[in-house]
């Protein structure tokens, strides 16, 4: 990756305790290109009305970058711009896949099956789902080498499971997931598979045909774009089997006094006024990634996480969670050193400037899994550079001198 794109991104050139920023907190949230910040002021200064509503010129041109923004996010992971729908974000989208295939698919005595390493956004929605339709949730294990446990998977894995509702990269372990073997097997069972996208798409190239799932989840914000909007992708007839979730204006066809006619999909699960702008700036954010190439992103996420992990082993006061293998990995580390609590290596980091995430990052089951209340993680996006992961490997060693 080119270091210039660095200056496409005007949060990089400031400081944070009298140091430059070193931010290694993008499975967090991503940092925004100007390109993405102008689009979003564009929108507003220039083209700014609801969209599929109005018959005038303002509306139609806020309209057109609407639905654009969905052809873009499409064509990014090889899909039909109808299947794209806009959510506010991986939470919402994984909220409504569980909900809607909760009221459709699930029901007494029926099983859901998730993994011990799913964020609280895949997990608590089908929680809820097993609760209200009678069904039982249950858990595919997490092997010591931070992958998951397939001849679990198997054993739990039966004609009463309904859905597989799993994380393709884990945000904490870093794990890629094999989401094809999975579907394929789920498939033979005759349940819908839910991916949270939320760590991949981001980061390495995701079609939904090889993917092979029925729903994926994924957010603006982890990709460059703006908070605010989310994906939820799905297969055409699947969508067209789901109720929505939020109901009233714009995802109707016809609206009597006692009951309504569902619009189609994507619509029918765009309910109220939709995140305009936010759309509009993921566009360009997906422009963006574009232009630098999906395999080019991998291949830079790829190196900087290899340069952390080799760092991290090196260090024998530091012990790594999930694979050993980078091949095996997202863009992220997660990481404690030993007796010292999380929370204390990233408050002397930022002291440095350094920004890493500290804590259970929203995966308590995964933790109590793991035997540690809490990690710290720091992950990598487009922006950074080997020179960070080693000020970032250097600041550790002084943490260990101080506190260790
Ligand atoms: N993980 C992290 O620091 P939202 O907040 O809806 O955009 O995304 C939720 C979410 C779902 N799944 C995975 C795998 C995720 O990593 C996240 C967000 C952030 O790890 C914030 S907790």
């Amino acid at each position: 990756m080119d270091p210039r794109i660095r200056d496409d991104f005007p949060i990089l050139s400031r400081t944070v305790n009298g140091r430059s920023l070193v931010y290694l907190d993008s499975a967090a949230t991503s940092q925004k290109p100007s390109a993405v910040i102008e689009a979003e002021s564009r929108l507003y200064r220039e083209s700014y009305a609801n969209v599929r509503r109005g018959v005038y010129t303002l509306a139609a041109e806020a309209t057109d970058l609407y639905e654009g923004a969905r052809a873009k996010v499409a064509a990014l992971i090889g899909a039909k711009a109808d299947e794209v729908v806009f959510t506010h974000g991986t939470t919402e989208a994984l909220n409504l896949a569980a909900w809607a295939l909760g009221e459709t698919r699930v029901g007494p005595g029926d099983e859901i099956l998730v993994t011990e390493m799913e964020h609280h956004a895949n997990l608590i929605p089908w929680q809820e789902a097993a609760r209200r339709r009678g069904a039982s949730l249950r858990a595919v294990t997490v092997a010591p080498s931070g992958e998951l446990d397939l001849g679990d998977f198997r054993k739990k894995l039966s004609p009463r499971t309904k859905v597989v509702a799993l994380v393709h990269v884990s945000n904490v372990l870093g794990t890629v997931n094999p989401v094809r073997q999975v579907a394929d097997a789920a498939h033979a069972v005759d349940a819908v598979v839910v991916v949270d996208a939320a760590q991949s798409v981001p980061h390495m190239p995701v079609g939904m045909g090889e993917l092979g799932a029925d729903l994926v989840a994924f957010s603006g914000h982890k990709m460059l774009g703006p908070t605010g909007i989310g994906v939820l992708w799905g297969r055409r007839e699947v969508l067209r089997e789901l109720p929505p979730l939020i109901t009233g204006g714009e995802m109707i066809r016809e609206v009597w006094l006692d009951r309504a006619m569902w619009d189609d999909p994507p619509a029918r699960f765009e309910g109220g006024t939709p995140p305009i702008a936010q759309a509009a700036a993921l566009g360009a954010a997906v422009d963006y990634l574009q232009t630098l190439g999906m395999d080019e992103v991998r291949m830079h996420g790829h190196e900087l996480t290899t340069r952390a992990l080799d760092g991290l082993a090196a260090r024998p006061y530091v012990q790594v969670y999930g694979p050993r293998d980078p091949v095996a990995r997202g863009a992220l580390v997660a990481f404690n050193l030993k007796g010292i609590h999380p929370h204390d290596v990233a408050t002397l980091l930022d002291g440095e400037g350094i920004a890493i995430r500290a804590g259970n990052h929203c995966a308590q089951p995964l933790h109590r899994r793991l035997g540690a209340p809490a990690t710290c993680r720091a992950s990598f996006y487009v922006y950074n550079t080997a020179d960070e992961v080693q000020a970032f490997l250097a600041a550790l060693d002084r943490v260990w001198k101080a506190l260790g």
